[in-house]
């Protein structure tokens, strides 16, 4: 595992220029969020598909490349994913993190990740981003967890704390970014991302149970790149766009007591469903790209 990871750190080193070869600081681009690319001077980019180890992201709508650059008025250099491996697409849990262990070894110190999520909270509508304080792994408390199996390095922590996964003062700089940026008070949310391993979206009963238990937004990436990221000891920020609705109803209404009062008199109509789309999730994605692209930017300049 170790000498695989080096062999992929040589292999990248050797396709860039050396100013660009220790990047300080990671990003992850989720759903629709690639963009970013567009920001980054110097930029030089390594197909997934060349790097030993990595695999390849099938999911439509998401780049598959590394890109090396510098970001903000000051070039911080960056190393950044355009596009992510997920569980669902069914790579093990170690191909979906093994970036994260790479760009760890880079040299980054703080990992800034993004992604498109559901959200589970009324006040959290369409659109907003939020700014993850912490998280539920349904997957990882249930045995599918990134950090099972024999330690890979001595310096990772065993039993890993997580209290102040999401860096306090990471999401201050946030906080201070938007206000620079002189974003709206509702364009940003706190809250607390659950994970899930998908591919399917949630069923409104599966909704009701995460909600009750306190999660604002739900998606299928994110959590096993969190975990991996500490126990190699990184500062973490992540922020999720809320991209669609978990659909709640409020109480299941009788469909028997429905088509029985149409068949009494009315006339029988079968109405529309409500369901989730990955084109929804991407065309918000789009929309709000370039205030997360902003925000990315701004925090990686306060940062250095
Ligand atoms: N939406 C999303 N669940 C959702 O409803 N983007 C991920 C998971």
């Amino acid at each position: 595992m170790k000498t695989n990871i080096l062999s992929t750190v040589e292999y990248i080193r050797s396709q860039l220029p050396p100013e660009l070869q220790q990047p300080r600081v990671g990003i992850v681009c989720g759903s629709g969020l690639s963009g970013l690319a567009g920001i980054i001077q110097n930029i030089h980019t390594i197909p997934y598909a060349n790097i030993p180890g990595f695999g390849t992201s099938t999911v439509p709508g998401h780049r598959s490349e590394l890109a090396f650059g510098l970001l903000g008025k000051n070039g911080v250099p960056v190393v950044a994913m355009l596009g992510r491996f997920h569980f669902y697409e069914g790579h093990p849990l170690s191909t979906v993190v093994y970036p994260i262990r790479v760009m760890a070894r880079l040299g980054i110190t703080e990992i800034l990740i993004t992604n498109a999520a559901g959200s589970l909270n009324p006040d959290i509508p369409t659109g907003t981003i939020v700014v993850v304080h912490d998280h539920i792994a349904f997957p990882g408390m249930a045995g599918t967890n990134p950090l099972m199996g024999p330690q890979t390095s001595p310096e990772h922590p065993r039993f890993l704390a997580l209290s102040d996964a999401y860096s306090p003062s990471l999401r201050r700089l946030l906080f201070l970014a938007a206000h620079q940026l002189s974003l709206s008070k509702s364009a940003l949310a706190e809250g607390t991302y659950a994970w899930v391993s998908g591919p399917n979206y949630e069923t409104p009963a599966e909704g009701i149970l995460l909600r009750s238990i306190g999660v604002d937004v739900v998606g299928m990436s994110t959590v096993p790149e969190v975990l991996v990221a500490r126990e190699e000891g990184l500062k973490v920020m992540v922020l999720s766009l809320v991209t669609n609705l978990v659909v709640i109803p409020p109480s299941y209404k009788s469909i028997r007591e429905e088509v029985e009062a149409e068949l009494a008199g009315q006339s029988f109509v079968t109405p529309e469903e409500q369901v989730v789309s990955h084109d929804e999730v991407l065309a918000v994605g789009k929309e709000k790209a370039e205030v997360i692209k902003s925000l990315v930017q701004r925090v990686v300049e306060l940062l250095s």
